[in-house]
C-alpha cells in the first residue's frame, strides 16, 4: 500500500523540465570531479521534519495532512516507517537520520521507551535490509520531554543525567544495530539561562564526562561510528554551550575529546551565531573536524531557526566548495534538517521541497567544483598571500623570523610599502558567472 499514491518516482529530467516531480540538477550518476553526484553528496532525510513536524507554531496548531494522522502512537510510528522508505525510495535517497523520539512514542517508564523503540526498531532494519536504504546518522532527544528544563548532561539534577546517559546508551546500541555511520550529539539544552544560578564549571565538566562515557561505550561495544557534535549558539536555550564550531572545538581540545568527534555543521545553526554556513564549514575544515551537514537555510530577516529547505544557490555552492576543498564529507552527508512550511501543508510539498533542496545541492555541487577546477578562488588568494612565499614572508612562515630581524628588515626597508587591491566586487561578479552558467 502506498502512502504517497499522488507521487511518481522522481527521475532527472535535466534544465529545461517543467516537470515539478523531476530533478533539473540532481543527477546521481552524473560524475563531477571523479565521483557520482550521489557519491558526492550523500543525501539523508530527516525523520522528524518529514514524518513528525506538524507545522505547529506558538500562535496556531498544526496544519500538515498526512495519512497517518488518527492512527494511535504506535500505527503512527509504524506508519512512518512505511512513509520514510516509500518516501527515499522516490527520491531516490540513500540515507535517513532520527531522534529516538522521531521512530517511536515514548513510553511511560524508561523500559517501556526501550521496548517501544526495539519494536521499531526491529522494523527499521527489516526495511533497511529490503531497499538498501541506510542510516547516515541517529542521535537522542534529550531535549523536548520536561525532564530536561534545566539541560541533560549539564543538569542540576543528577537523576536527570542518569536518565540521559541510559539514553544515549540505548541510541548507541540503536545505532550499531541499524549500521549507523554516524551518532550525534545536539546540546539544545545544553547551556544556561542566567549565571545567578548555574555553575558552568561543573555543567561543562559533566559535559565533557557524558562524552567520554559514550566513547568508551561505543568502544565497548564495537560501534565504529563517526561522533558528531552540532553546534547551535541558541534556541532554546538562551546561550548554548557548543555555540560556533570554533567554540566547540576548544571544549574538545580541553576536555581531551578532540580526536573522538568531527562536527554537524547546519547552515541555520551558523547564521543564528552570527557567521555564514560557510564561515562554519571552513573553521571545521582547516581543523580537521568537519564532518557532516545539516543542509537546511534560515531567514535573515528573522532571528530564529527556521529550518527552511536549502534554495540559496550562493549559499549551496560555497558550502559544495569548502566540501570538495575538504576531500568530501567522508562517513557524513548532506542531512535536511528542514522541514516544510506551514503553508505547505500537503504530503506532495514534502517531495517538491526535497526535489529543491537536492536540486540546489546538485547545482551547489557543480558550480563548486567548476571553482575548484578553473582555480578560480585558488588563485586569487595564491596571489594575494605570495609575499608570504619568499623574502622576509618565507622566513616568517618557516618560523626562522623574530621581532628582531623583522625589525632590522623594517628599518631597512625605507621604500613605501605597496598594497594590492582585494578585487571583491570583482570576485563575486565572476562568482556570479559560475554559479548561472552551471
Ligand atoms: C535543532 C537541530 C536538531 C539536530 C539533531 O536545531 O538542528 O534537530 O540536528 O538533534
Ligand atoms: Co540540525
Amino acid at each position: 500500500m502506498s502512502l504517497f499514491p499522488n507521487v511518481p518516482k522522481i527521475q532527472y529530467e535535466g534544465r529545461g523540465s517543467k516537470n515539478p516531480f523531476a530533478f533539473k540538477h540532481y543527477n546521481p550518476q552524473e560524475v563531477v570531479l571523479g565521483k557520482t553526484m550521489e557519491e558526492h553528496l550523500r543525501f539523508a532525510v530527516a525523520y522528524w521534519h518529514t514524518y513528525v513536524a506538524s507545522g505547529t507554531d506558538p500562535f496556531g496548531v498544526g496544519t500538515a495532512v498526512r495519512s497517518w494522522d488518527s492512527l494511535s502512537p504506535m500505527d503512527k510510528a509504524k506508519a512512518r516507517v512505511e512513509a520514510n522508505f516509500e518516501l527515499m525510495e522516490k527520491l531516490n535517497m540513500p540515507y535517513y537520520c532520527f531522534h529516538d523520539v522521531d521512530v517511536a512514542p515514548e513510553g511511560a517508564t524508561l523500559s517501556e521507551s526501550f521496548k517501544n523503540l526495539d519494536t521499531i526498531v526491529a522494523l527499521l532494519k527489516e526495511n533497511m535490509k529490503s531497499t538498501g536504504r541506510k542510516l547516515l546518522w541517529n542521535t537522542a532527544n534529550l531535549f523536548t520531554n520536561p525532564r530536561y528544563m534545566h539541560g541533560a548532561a549539564t543538569t542540576c539534577s543528577a537523576d536527570v543525567f542518569a536518565y540521559a546517559a541510559a539514553t544515549i546508551k540505548k541510541g548507541l546500541e540503536v545505532g550499531k544495530e541499524l549500521g549507523a555511520e554516524n551518532y550525534v550529539f545536539w546540546g539544545g539544552r545544553e547551556g544556561y539561562e542566567s549565571l545567578l544560578n548555574t555553575d558552568m564549571k561543573l555543567e561543562l565538566d559533566n559535559l565533557a564526562r557524558m562524552l567520554h562515557m559514550a566513547v568508551d561505550y561505543a568502544k565497548e561495544i564495537g560501534f565504529d561510528a563517526q561522533f558528531l557534535i552540532e553546534p547551535k549558539p541558541k534556541e532554546p536555550t538562551k546561550h548554548q554551550y557548543d555555540f560556533d564550531a570554533a567554540t566547540t572545538l576548544s571544549f574538545l581540545q580541553t576536555y581531551g575529546l578532540k580526536e573522538y568527534f568531527k562536527l554537524n555543521v547546519e547552515a541555520n545553526h551558523a547564521t543564528l551565531a552570527g557567521h555564514t554556513f560557510e564561515h562554519e564549514l571552513h573553521v571545521a575544515r582547516i581543523n580537521g573536524a568537519l564532518g557532516s551537514i545539516d543542509a537546511n537555510q534560515g531567514d535573515y530577516l528573522l532571528g530564529w531557526d527556521t529550518d527552511e529547505f536549502p534554495t540559496d544557490l550562493y549559499s549551496t555552492t560555497l558550502a559544495m566548495y569548502e566540501i570538495l576543498k575538504n576531500g568530501g564529507l567522508g562517513r557524513g552527508g548532506v542531512n535536511f534538517d528542514a522541514k516544510v512550511r506551514r503553508t505547505s501543508f500537503t504530503d506532495e510539498d514534502l517531495f517538491f521541497a526535497h526535489i529543491a533542496g537536492m536540486d540546489s545541492f546538485a547545482r551547489g555541487l557543480k558550480a563548486a567544483a567548476k571553482l575548484v577546477e578553473e582555480k578560480v578562488l585558488d588563485s586569487i588568494v595564491e596571489q594575494r598571500y605570495s609575499s608570504f612565499k619568499e623574502g622576509i614572508g618565507a622566513e616568517i612562515v618557516s618560523g626562522k623570523a623574530t621581532l628582531k630581524s623583522l625589525e632590522a628588515y623594517a628599518l631597512q626597508n625605507n621604500k613605501p610599502i605597496k598594497l594590492e587591491s582585494g578585487r571583491l566586487e570583482q570576485i563575486r561578479a565572476t562568482l556570479n558567472e559560475v554559479i548561472f552558467s552551471v
